[in-house]
Parts: C-alpha cells; structure tokens; sequence
C-alpha cells in the first residue's frame, strides 16, 4: 500500500470512529432527556388527572363536595404505595383512603357487575336510579388508571407498572379489592348484579364480585339480590345455570335471591327509553 492510500484508509477510519462516538453521545442525550422527561412527567400525569377527576366529581354531585378535601385524598391515596415495592402493596394499605374520601352509599342503587363493565355503565351513565363502584367519588377517581412507585421514591409512576396478573399484591389490584370490599360492606336494601350470559360461567367464583364483593355484603343491613343475566340471541346459558345457584348459596342466609334473564335488545332499549322499567328502576 502507498503512503498516499494508507492516509486515506486511516484518515476514513479517524472520520469513521469520530461519527460514531458523535452519534454515540447524541444516543445517550437522547435516551437520558427521554427517561428523565417520562420519569418527570409520569407522577404529574397521575397527581393531575386524579385531582382534576375529584374536582370535577364534586362539581357533578354537589352533596359530597364538601366532606371530601381532593388534595387530601391524593395524599392518603399516594401514602399506600409510594416507596413500596410494586409486587408488595397489601390491600390494608388503602385504609386510610378508604377512611378520607366521605360517601353515603344510598340504599338500593348499587349494581355490582362481572365481565359487563360496558353494559353496567352504559346503563348508570343513562339511569340515575342505579350506581356502579365507578360512580362513587372514589371509583370515579381511579377508574382505568395505572400507577405504582418503588423501594425508596417519592415518585408515582404510570408505566412499567405490573399488569393485574403479574403479582397479587400490585398497588392497582390491592386498590380495586379494598373498594370494592368497601362498597360491597355499605351496600343496603335492595342490590343488583349484571351478569353476562355470554361468559362461561356467568358467576365466576374467582372473579372480584363473587370473592370480594359478595364476601362482604352486610346481611344486617342487605334485604336481597337481583342477579340480571343479559343474554344475547346465541347465548344458551340461562338462570338455571349452576353457576347461578353457587351465588344463590355464596350470599349471606338472609338475603333474598332472584335472577333475571334480559334479552340484550331489551337492555338496548333501556338505554334509549328511559321511560321503560328496566333492572327495578321506574
Ligand atoms: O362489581 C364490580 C365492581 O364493583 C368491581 O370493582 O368489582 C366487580 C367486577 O369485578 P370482576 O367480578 O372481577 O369482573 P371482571 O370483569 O372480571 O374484572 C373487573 C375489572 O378488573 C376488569 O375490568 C379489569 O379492569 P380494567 O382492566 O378494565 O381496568 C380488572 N381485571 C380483572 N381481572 C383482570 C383484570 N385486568 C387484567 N387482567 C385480569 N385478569
């Protein structure tokens, strides 16, 4: 090789290397500015969200505006699991929420549900005379969010938090057991489940509603259930299903047990004739 070709070749490889060690550099801003405008940004998006979503419930149902402090509750909220393990958040943690947020369940409105979360709420949203978790100021408040922290931050953050199945003790599962153990243990009267057909079995005795929420009726103050089976056209799964007789036998001796089955063209049209009687409301 002459001197002339051997300058080139080693002054190509000087220009090669000083490009990758630029795009090097700018790889590791990019990722650096990146994490730490996630990591910033994260625990805002949540603290945000949840205040603006109490501010604005309280605005909608003015009798509980003035029991409930949101900055408040965010604090006894982020006390149940900021600094903790994401895998280690026990569902007594979210006593203290429990205690701070102030509702009066009314007395025949609750309507648990399973596997129907659409058609329960399409349904309240429509029907005042009845009420899902996700009404009450807490659920409202939570509902469909994700959050977790971990050992020694202050941080909250809404990604990279474990899925619902990942690990029993995550902070969103723990919180969605101790409300809904909550509103199952003030629920009164008369309650209704909605129930899906389409869904085998339709009482699932794993599910939240079946070991949590009926685990903590209060039969004191609860007179009976009325488990409403919304059944589509190919659906073959009746009120006879076994299933149906578990939950008969799952709730407390005293309390009243009916079942209903609901074609679902029916239940469309309790979302568009409100004058129709539909799930006891009138
Ligand atoms: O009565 C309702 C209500 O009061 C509630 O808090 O509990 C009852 C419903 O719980 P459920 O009986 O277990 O009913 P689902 O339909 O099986 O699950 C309810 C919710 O829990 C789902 O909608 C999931 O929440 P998401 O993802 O929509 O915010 C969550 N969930 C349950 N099992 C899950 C799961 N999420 C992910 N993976 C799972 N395996």
């Amino acid at each position: 090789m002459s001197d002339d070709q051997y300058e080139s070749v080693s002054g190509n490889t000087r220009r090669n290397r000083c490009l990758y060690i630029v795009l090097g550099v700018v790889l590791i801003c990019v990722l650096v500015v990146g994490v730490s405008l996630g990591l910033a940004l994260s625990p805002k998006g949540v603290k945000s969200e949840i205040l603006q979503r109490c501010e604005t419930y309280k605005k909608l149902h003015p009798e509980v505006s003035s029991g409930n402090d949101c900055q408040k509750i965010w604090t006894a909220f982020e006390q149940a699991y900021v600094g903790r393990n994401s895998c280690d958040v026990p569902v007594e943690n979210y006593d203290t929420l429990i205690r701070a947020v102030k509702q009066e369940i009314q007395c025949n409105k609750t309507l648990f549900w399973s596997k129907s979360k659409d058609l329960a709420h399409a349904f309240t949203e429509k029907r005042k005379c009845k009420m899902t978790l996700e009404d009450t100021l807490l659920g409202y408040m939570l509902d469909d969010l994700t959050w977790c922290s971990k050992p020694d931050s202050k941080e909250t953050f809404s990604s990279n938090c474990p899925g619902w199945t990942d690990c029993e003790k995550n902070p969103v599962r723990s919180f969605w057991v101790r409300a809904s153990a909550n509103l199952a243990a003030s629920t009164c009267g008369h309650a209704s489940v909605l129930l899906s057909a389409s869904v085998n079995p339709p009482y699932n005795q794993n599910s939240i509603f079946s070991s949590v929420e009926v685990q903590n009726l209060n039969h004191s103050i609860l007179d009976s259930m009325a488990a409403y089976l919304v059944t589509d056209v190919t659906d073959k799964t009746n009120c006879n299903d076994a299933s149906l007789v578990t939950l008969k036998n799952d709730l407390p001796p005293n309390v009243e047990f009916s079942c209903k089955e609901m074609p679902l063209s029916d239940f469309q049209m309790c979302l568009s004739d409100l004058d129709k009687p539909c799930l006891g409301c009138h």
